[in-house]
């Protein structure tokens, strides 16, 4: 460990939008101090330090792994910058947590699971939606076996929320909710569901103003014999916005889960219909309605520090995180050639 105490030590790499949320999260974590934050953007960096009372300041992580004695770092750029930066850190022996998308495409994450397992480093991806509180919750009641062996699952995140304005970049590339939103739906489904052996998908632009599809419908086959559909949009206006929520529906042999609208959990099993306010925690530092993901982000993170002490995987490891990928990679081809393909295949 990078200190003679027992607190760890980390460094931020990538100051943007939503570092701001992993720099409360480590505050909000009693033995982690970041003790150094870097960005390209030098005036960003110095903004973050400046807030949270970081002691160093970089515009150049090769230069801040080489400076720094680090536990960790936590990598918070967008995907093009991800394989660099977390095969640097491999290469100074550092554990890394990189944010979701995990890579641009499947090689790449490949390769930086490959470079952090000969460098014997822990790797995590913050794939943090299967956190929140309110899923953990419908997993909690799936896995008591309540509704008995589950048939059909739905993971639905469907808004008009302007997710532009803050990451202007979701409009600009060839590939955007899948890859951006859906990514969190398809880890969810594969959380709750086990592995995948095949994805149907089919994808659509409505906004004319983007590049990429901001709506799209995916049916996976698990392993475990559930059917699931994976369904989310950004061209949906609804009379109550439900940003950022996920909802989810379980049929079971014996029962039912519906995670509804407002955090609002049922379970109904043939002793009756059970419902459950589920709402998450808002965060002294949260702000609705970011508040569930930005209580995930704290659970994440801490379960990452668990795993960092006990030298346990983590269960969004780089490894893992390898599959909800595949799914990424398998239903943008669905949508493409129009037939069904097994993740496993690519
Ligand atoms: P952003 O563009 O606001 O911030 C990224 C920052 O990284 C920028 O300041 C940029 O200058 C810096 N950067 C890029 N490459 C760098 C490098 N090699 N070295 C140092 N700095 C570098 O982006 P954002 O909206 O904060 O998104 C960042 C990541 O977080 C993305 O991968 C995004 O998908 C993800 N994200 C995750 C969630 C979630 O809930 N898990 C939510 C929003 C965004
Ligand atoms: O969670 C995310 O990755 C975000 C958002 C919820 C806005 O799509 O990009």
């Amino acid at each position: 460990m990078g200190n003679a105490g027992n607190r760890l030590q980390g460094a931020l790499i990538g100051c943007g939008f939503f570092a701001i949320n992993q720099m409360h999260g480590w505050a909000d974590i009693a033995d982690v101090d970041i003790v150094a934050v870097c960005d390209h953007d030098a005036g960003r960096a110095k903004a973050m330090a400046e807030r949270f009372a970081v002691a160093r300041v970089y515009d150049d992580a090769a230069a801040m792994m080489r400076a720094e004695t680090l536990d960790f770092v936590d990598i918070a750029t967008t995907p093009p910058s991800h394989r660099a930066l977390v095969e640097l850190a491999a290469a100074h022996r550092i554990p890394a947590i990189c944010q979701k998308p995990f890579a641009p495409r499947l090689d790449d994450a490949r390769a930086m699971v490959a470079a952090t397992q000969q460098a014997g480093t822990m790797l995590m991806v913050h794939e943090n939606f299967r956190w929140q509180s309110a899923i953990r919750a419908a997993a909690a009641a799936l896995q008591s076996g309540s509704i008995g062996r589950p048939f059909f699952g739905r993971v639905s995140f469907r808004s008009a929320f302007d997710v532009y304005a803050a990451q202007p970049y979701l409009a600009t590339g060839e590939r955007f909710i899948i890859e951006d939103l859906g990514i969190h739906a398809l880890d969810v489904a594969r959380y709750l569901f086990g592995d995948v052996s095949g994805v149907t998908a089919r994808i659509a632009r409505v906004n004319p103003a983007i590049l990429g599809e901001d709506v799209a419908t995916m049916m996976l086959d698990h392993a475990s014999g559930v059917t699931s559909i994976v369904d989310c949009s950004y061209a949906t206006r609804l009379a109550e916005e439900h940003f950022p929520q996920t909802l989810i529906e379980i049929d079971g042999a014996d029962g039912t889960i519906r995670l509804d609208a407002g955090y609002r959990l049922t379970v109904t099993t043939p002793g009756g219909s059970r419902a459950e306010d589920v709402s998450p925690t808002l965060l002294p530092w949260a702000e609705r309605p970011w508040h569930n993901i930005q209580e995930s982000v704290l659970a994440i993170q801490r379960h990452w520090v668990d795993c960092l002490r006990a030298d346990t995987q983590p269960e969004t490891s780089g490894a893992d995180n390898l599959k909800t990928l595949a799914l990424v990679e398998a239903a943008y081809l669905s949508a493409a050639e129009g037939r069904p393909i097994d993740p496993d295949t690519l």
